[in-house]
Protein backbone atom coordinates (compact mmCIF):
# COMPACT_ATOMS: atom_id res chain seq x y z
CA UNK A 1 0.00 0.00 0.00
CA UNK A 2 1.15 3.39 -0.88
CA UNK A 3 -1.37 5.78 0.35
CA UNK A 4 -0.25 8.80 1.92
CA UNK A 5 -2.60 9.50 3.82
CA UNK A 6 -5.79 7.20 5.33
CA UNK A 7 -9.27 7.62 4.67
CA UNK A 8 -11.99 8.07 6.87
CA UNK A 9 -15.54 6.95 7.16
CA UNK A 10 -17.73 9.19 9.54
CA UNK A 11 -21.14 7.28 9.69
CA UNK A 12 -24.29 7.19 11.91
CA UNK A 13 -28.03 7.49 12.16
CA UNK A 14 -28.97 11.21 10.33
CA UNK A 15 -28.66 14.28 12.32
CA UNK A 16 -25.80 12.17 14.91
CA UNK A 17 -23.44 15.30 12.85
CA UNK A 18 -21.69 13.46 10.51
CA UNK A 19 -21.71 16.57 8.07
CA UNK A 20 -20.60 18.90 11.05
CA UNK A 21 -17.46 16.73 11.67
CA UNK A 22 -16.50 15.30 8.27
CA UNK A 23 -16.67 19.29 6.91
CA UNK A 24 -14.02 19.87 10.63
CA UNK A 25 -12.00 17.86 9.67
CA UNK A 26 -11.63 18.00 6.47
CA UNK A 27 -10.71 21.34 6.81
CA UNK A 28 -8.51 20.55 9.67
CA UNK A 29 -6.31 17.80 7.14
CA UNK A 30 -6.35 18.96 4.53
CA UNK A 31 -8.50 16.14 3.41
CA UNK A 32 -11.29 15.87 0.61
CA UNK A 33 -14.77 15.55 1.87
CA UNK A 34 -17.23 13.18 0.09
CA UNK A 35 -20.85 13.64 1.17
CA UNK A 36 -22.09 10.51 -0.52
CA UNK A 37 -25.63 11.45 -0.41
CA UNK A 38 -24.80 14.67 -1.87
CA UNK A 39 -22.51 12.80 -4.99
CA UNK A 40 -25.74 9.85 -4.94
CA UNK A 41 -27.91 12.96 -5.70
CA UNK A 42 -26.16 15.39 -7.86
CA UNK A 43 -24.57 12.39 -10.28
CA UNK A 44 -28.42 10.80 -10.09
CA UNK A 45 -26.58 7.40 -9.37
CA UNK A 46 -29.90 6.35 -7.71
CA UNK A 47 -33.45 4.97 -9.10
CA UNK A 48 -36.07 7.45 -7.27
CA UNK A 49 -36.60 7.64 -3.73
CA UNK A 50 -38.45 5.17 -1.58
CA UNK A 51 -41.72 6.27 -0.98
CA UNK A 52 -41.94 5.49 2.35
CA UNK A 53 -38.77 7.13 3.45
CA UNK A 54 -37.96 9.15 1.26
CA UNK A 55 -34.65 8.21 1.45
CA UNK A 56 -32.71 7.89 -2.05
CA UNK A 57 -32.45 4.11 -3.60
CA UNK A 58 -28.94 4.38 -4.67
CA UNK A 59 -27.01 2.44 -7.31
CA UNK A 60 -24.51 0.96 -6.01
CA UNK A 61 -22.29 -0.24 -8.72
CA UNK A 62 -22.67 3.36 -10.26
CA UNK A 63 -21.74 4.73 -6.98
CA UNK A 64 -18.49 2.61 -6.18
CA UNK A 65 -17.32 2.68 -10.23
CA UNK A 66 -17.14 6.70 -9.52
CA UNK A 67 -15.24 6.62 -6.31
CA UNK A 68 -12.78 3.71 -7.66
CA UNK A 69 -12.30 6.67 -10.38
CA UNK A 70 -10.85 9.18 -8.10
CA UNK A 71 -7.89 8.92 -5.87
CA UNK A 72 -9.34 7.56 -2.71
CA UNK A 73 -7.75 3.94 -3.13
CA UNK A 74 -4.12 5.46 -4.50
CA UNK A 75 -3.42 8.32 -2.44
CA UNK A 76 -6.06 8.40 0.51
CA UNK A 77 -6.93 11.42 2.42
CA UNK A 78 -10.75 11.28 1.80
CA UNK A 79 -13.42 11.47 4.53
CA UNK A 80 -16.36 9.58 3.64
CA UNK A 81 -19.92 10.98 5.11
CA UNK A 82 -22.22 8.51 5.19
CA UNK A 83 -25.88 6.77 6.85
CA UNK A 84 -24.36 3.52 5.73
CA UNK A 85 -21.14 2.25 5.26
CA UNK A 86 -20.67 -2.02 4.21
CA UNK A 87 -20.68 -0.37 0.76
CA UNK A 88 -17.49 0.19 1.48
CA UNK A 89 -14.62 -2.10 0.63
CA UNK A 90 -12.96 -2.80 3.75
CA UNK A 91 -9.47 -2.13 1.82
CA UNK A 92 -10.08 1.22 1.28
CA UNK A 93 -10.87 2.48 4.88
CA UNK A 94 -8.33 3.00 7.81
CA UNK A 95 -11.11 4.52 10.38
CA UNK A 96 -14.50 3.95 10.65
CA UNK A 97 -16.23 6.71 12.99
CA UNK A 98 -19.49 5.84 14.16
CA UNK A 99 -21.17 9.06 15.79
CA UNK A 100 -23.56 8.59 18.30
CA UNK A 101 -26.21 10.54 20.17
CA UNK A 102 -29.01 10.40 23.01
CA UNK A 103 -32.84 10.39 21.64
CA UNK A 104 -33.68 13.40 23.19
CA UNK A 105 -31.10 15.36 21.24
CA UNK A 106 -31.63 13.66 17.95
CA UNK A 107 -35.29 13.94 18.08
CA UNK A 108 -34.79 17.79 18.29
CA UNK A 109 -31.98 17.88 15.53
CA UNK A 110 -34.20 15.72 13.11
CA UNK A 111 -37.60 17.83 14.15
CA UNK A 112 -35.79 21.22 12.74
CA UNK A 113 -34.66 19.40 9.48
CA UNK A 114 -38.35 18.55 8.74
CA UNK A 115 -38.68 15.07 9.37
CA UNK A 116 -41.87 13.36 10.58
CA UNK A 117 -44.16 10.39 10.60
CA UNK A 118 -42.50 7.07 9.41
CA UNK A 119 -39.11 9.22 8.38
CA UNK A 120 -38.23 10.32 12.04
CA UNK A 121 -39.47 7.29 13.65
CA UNK A 122 -37.44 5.12 11.46
CA UNK A 123 -34.57 6.62 12.33
CA UNK A 124 -35.20 7.54 15.95
CA UNK A 125 -35.68 3.56 16.67
CA UNK A 126 -32.20 2.96 14.48
CA UNK A 127 -30.32 5.06 16.12
CA UNK A 128 -31.99 3.30 19.39
CA UNK A 129 -30.98 -0.35 17.94
CA UNK A 130 -27.80 0.91 16.92
CA UNK A 131 -28.27 -0.37 13.52
CA UNK A 132 -25.33 1.48 12.31
CA UNK A 133 -22.63 0.62 14.78
CA UNK A 134 -23.87 -2.93 14.13
CA UNK A 135 -23.23 -2.30 10.51
CA UNK A 136 -19.89 -1.16 11.16
CA UNK A 137 -18.61 -3.54 13.67
CA UNK A 138 -19.78 -6.64 11.22
CA UNK A 139 -18.19 -5.20 7.55
CA UNK A 140 -14.74 -3.78 9.34
CA UNK A 141 -12.01 -5.19 11.35
CA UNK A 142 -11.39 -5.13 14.95
CA UNK A 143 -9.50 -1.88 16.00
CA UNK A 144 -10.92 -0.22 12.76
CA UNK A 145 -14.15 0.96 13.90
CA UNK A 146 -14.59 3.89 16.71
CA UNK A 147 -17.52 4.41 18.09
CA UNK A 148 -17.98 8.83 19.51
CA UNK A 149 -20.70 10.72 20.77
CA UNK A 150 -21.65 13.78 19.29
CA UNK A 151 -24.12 15.43 21.88
CA UNK A 152 -22.51 19.12 21.95
CA UNK A 153 -19.64 21.53 20.80
CA UNK A 154 -17.49 19.86 23.79
CA UNK A 155 -18.05 16.57 22.26
CA UNK A 156 -17.48 18.16 18.28
CA UNK A 157 -14.02 19.38 19.48
CA UNK A 158 -13.22 16.68 21.77
CA UNK A 159 -14.34 13.67 18.88
CA UNK A 160 -11.89 16.14 16.17
CA UNK A 161 -9.21 16.30 18.10
CA UNK A 162 -8.98 12.50 18.61
CA UNK A 163 -9.39 11.97 14.79
CA UNK A 164 -6.21 13.87 14.41
CA UNK A 165 -4.44 12.86 16.81
CA UNK A 166 -5.04 8.71 15.37
CA UNK A 167 -4.25 10.52 11.67
CA UNK A 168 -0.73 11.71 13.07
CA UNK A 169 -0.32 7.82 14.73
CA UNK A 170 -1.59 6.40 10.96
CA UNK A 171 1.14 8.98 8.97
CA UNK A 172 4.16 7.27 11.79
CA UNK A 173 3.27 3.98 11.32
CA UNK A 174 2.81 3.81 7.77
CA UNK A 175 4.74 6.24 5.90
CA UNK A 176 8.28 5.16 6.19
P1 LIG B 1 -25.71 14.47 9.78
O1 LIG B 1 -24.72 14.87 8.73
O2 LIG B 1 -25.28 13.26 10.56
O3 LIG B 1 -27.12 14.34 9.30
P2 LIG B 1 -25.31 17.18 10.77
O4 LIG B 1 -23.85 17.34 10.82
O5 LIG B 1 -26.04 17.79 9.62
O6 LIG B 1 -25.73 15.63 10.89
O7 LIG B 1 -25.88 17.72 12.15
C1 LIG B 1 -27.27 17.91 12.40
C2 LIG B 1 -27.48 19.14 13.25
O8 LIG B 1 -27.01 18.90 14.56
C3 LIG B 1 -26.74 20.38 12.76
O9 LIG B 1 -27.58 21.49 13.01
C4 LIG B 1 -25.52 20.46 13.64
C5 LIG B 1 -25.98 19.81 14.92
N1 LIG B 1 -24.93 19.03 15.59
C6 LIG B 1 -24.52 17.79 15.26
N2 LIG B 1 -23.55 17.36 16.07
C7 LIG B 1 -23.35 18.36 16.97
C8 LIG B 1 -22.47 18.52 18.08
N3 LIG B 1 -21.61 17.56 18.48
N4 LIG B 1 -22.53 19.69 18.76
C9 LIG B 1 -23.39 20.65 18.39
N5 LIG B 1 -24.24 20.55 17.34
C10 LIG B 1 -24.21 19.43 16.65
Amino acid sequence: MTRKNPNIVITGTPGVGKTTHAEELARNLGFTHLSINQIVKDESFHEGKDEGTGSWVVDEDKLLDHLESTSLSATGGYILDWHACDLFPERWIDLVVVLRCGSETLYDRLVKRGYGGKKLEENMDAEIMQVVLEEARAGYGEGVVVELRSEGVGDLEGNVGRVEEWVERWRGDNIK
